[in-house]
């Protein structure tokens, strides 16, 4: 991710009164984050011919609540994870009362960052509506309640596990799709970019499942910690292979998706090629 939106996530984080919350909110949002939400709401400004900068405020918004939702996620009474992007999670940096703090500071500062973009009110009314729902309590939360009743269920069938990436993942994967629509004021693709989001957090999802066989603890630096919680996933339900042919399924989905929109699609294929390749 470029340098420039990293300083500009690090001043909006940073701009508030001294506190442990701050600093733990800086030490998870600089964390080393793969910045693929901003990438994405980039590159759909890009197709619209539009600056990358318009984004800033919403990018850093959406990477401000997606790092509330893994600090949380670590928590002891989450998935109690002790590594988080290769170092310790929040909790472990700081404290557990900190860390819930430092997730809750995120996601309330997410809606003051977003209402500085530079749009009509009734562009900012839809994006601040975007975050809330998105990530809410139909949205991602959701996905995450899903998620902690599935862990007493022995036999989770695929059906339960897609349902529950569908909300986890997805829907924070399509926010920044439909934020771009919304800064480029071109409501009318919202639907398409809401279709393709909702599969590319499937295949993202899935991607992740693989990872978390194959990949090291080293490389996908966050505790791989599946298997150990004997989590019931994906992968263990298709197998590798099924896994892999699964994730190039949903790719071909996405990429036929493509021709739907308005826009130019250059820069979003280059985007979700290189998510294909990722190896973290
Ligand atoms: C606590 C409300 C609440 C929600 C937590 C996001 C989440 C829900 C749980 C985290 C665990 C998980 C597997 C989430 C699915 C989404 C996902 C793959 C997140 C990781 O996103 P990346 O790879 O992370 O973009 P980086 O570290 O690169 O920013």
């Amino acid at each position: 991710m470029n340098k420039e939106f990293e300083d500009y996530l690090l001043v909006r984080v940073q701009e508030n009164d001294d506190s442990r919350t701050k600093d733990a909110m800086a030490y998870s949002l600089m964390n080393g984050g793969k910045r693929v939400r901003p990438m994405l709401l980039f590159s759909v400004l890009e197709g619209y011919g539009m600056d990358a900068h318009v984004g800033y405020p919403c990018a850093c918004a959406i990477e401000m609540i997606h790092t509330y939702s893994l600090v949380h996620d670590d928590l002891p009474a989450m998935d109690n994870d002790d590594l988080r992007r290769g170092k310790p999670s929040c909790h472990k940096a700081y404290d557990e009362a900190t860390a819930i703090l430092a997730g809750d500071g995120l996601l309330t500062k997410a809606f003051e960052v977003v209402l500085d973009s530079e749009c009509s009110a009734k562009q900012k009314v839809a994006l601040v509506k975007a975050l809330s729902w998105y990530a809410g309590i139909d949205g991602m939360i959701y996905g995450q309640t899903l998620d902690l009743q599935a862990e007493n269920d022995t036999n989770p069938t695929f059906a339960l596990l897609q349902e529950i990436d569908h909300y986890k993942t997805s829907k924070l994967l399509t926010l920044p799709l439909v934020c771009g629509c919304i800064l480029a004021n071109k409501f009318d693709d919202i639907d398409h970019f809401r279709k393709i989001g909702l599969v590319l957090g499937l295949e993202f999802q899935m991607q992740d499942d693989i990872l978390d066989v194959v990949g090291s603890e080293e490389v996908v630096g966050k505790s791989l910690s599946d298997e150990d919680n004997h989590k019931v996933t994906a992968v263990s339900l298709l197998g590798l292979e099924g896994a892999k042919d699964m994730v190039k399924s949903y790719d071909e989905t996405i990429r036929k998706s493509l021709d739907k929109v308005s826009c130019d699609v250059t820069s979003l294929t280059k985007v979700l090629d290189t998510l294909l390749k990722r190896t973290y």
